[in-house]
């Protein structure tokens, strides 16, 4: 069993490689549930249904989240009747939703819900969110303490962030299944998420980090920092506002004690030695998964890592 640390739309991307490149059944990703949010009594878990679209084929390209060829009536409809309409849901998203919702209303945790959603959509991999406890994510700005997607959508990732915080790590418990395959993993892969907003919150799970820790199979990692910027998303200036060096070697940094492997892009092989000076065997390799064949070569050199 391949074990993933997921967020997003980058995590996404290297399991459709990864789901390519090993039986897809032997890939299990604890993904993050820090972003889930809720509209109109909808639950919403964006990087769980991001995974669940991109596996399945039915990702939007463009966005890299959503369905691909949604539209926006339900929205419109929203709109005017006088309701918040900033986070984008498109219509046939919103059946997912409903179906989630309801699933959860009738006694089912997200869990089992996210199993049932990954049957229906004929995802093979296992997909488990990182607790089944409530978790959310905050981010400290001068425009106060703001709702992770308020942050990141609402607001565009305009605000600078001074700390983050994550409501319900005190008390969240990581699943029967997050434990079970943290113990039985025969390789860990850090897909290239945000190290503070996706895998912090998953190492933020009590005793999650002290698993993974004391593990007793290789772990690699693959930089979500490419010649000092994100792909996507707010990583590089959270890096920064927190006081970190916006590099592979920043990120590397984080990492100490729980990765044996770190994989950066061709970009940045000048950082190898430094990685390496932190202790790191390091892959230098292209780490930009455009289409299914790059996402498949990048997830084959670092199963050969972990072999
Ligand atoms: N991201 C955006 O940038 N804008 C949106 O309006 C938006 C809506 C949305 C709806 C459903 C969903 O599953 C994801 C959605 N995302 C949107 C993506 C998502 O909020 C972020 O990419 C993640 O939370 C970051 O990991």
């Amino acid at each position: 069993l391949i074990v993933v640390l997921a967020g997003g739309v980058g995590a996404a991307k290297f399991l459709h490689g990864l789901a390519a490149a090993v039986p897809p059944d032997e890939i299990t990703a604890i993904v993050n549930t820090g972003d889930d949010v809720e509209f109109y009594g909808l639950d919403i878990s964006p990087d769980i249904d991001t995974v669940l679209y991109t596996l399945s084929g039915r990702v939007n390209p463009e966005t890299g989240w959503g369905l691909a060829g949604d539209t926006v009536a339900c929205l419109g409809a929203l709109n005017e009747l006088g309701e918040d309409t900033w986070f984008r849901l498109g219509d046939r998203d919103i059946a997912t939703h409903l179906v989630r919702s309801s699933l959860l209303r009738s006694g089912l945790s997200p869990t089992a819900v996210t199993a049932e959603l990954a049957s229906r959509l004929g995802v093979r991999s296992w997909i488990l969110p990182m607790t089944d406890s409530h978790f959310r994510t905050f981010v400290q700005t001068d425009a106060g303490r703001l709702p992770f997607q308020e942050y990141f959508v609402k607001r565009g990732q305009t605000d600078v962030v001074k700390a983050i915080e994550f409501e319900g790590c005190e008390t969240a418990e990581p699943t029967p299944g997050v434990i079970e395959a943290l113990r039985s993993a025969a390789g860990l892969i850090f897909a290239p998420s945000n190290p503070f907003v996706s895998i912090g919150t998953i190492l933020a799970v009590k005793g999650v980090r002290q698993l993974i820790e004391s593990r007793s199979y290789p772990s690699v990692a693959i930089s979500p920092i490419i010649g000092g910027k994100a792909l996507k998303g707010p990583a590089d200036k959270m890096m920064s506002s927190l006081g970190h060096d916006i590099s592979a070697v920043g990120v590397a940094r984080l990492y100490q004690g729980l990765v044996d492997v770190f994989v950066i892009d061709n970009e940045d092989a000048g950082l190898k030695p430094e990685v390496e000076a932190l202790g790191f065997r390091v892959i230098v390799t292209n780490t930009i998964m455009r289409g299914l064949p790059e996402r498949e070569r990048l997830a084959r050199d670092v199963m050969q890592a972990i072999r």
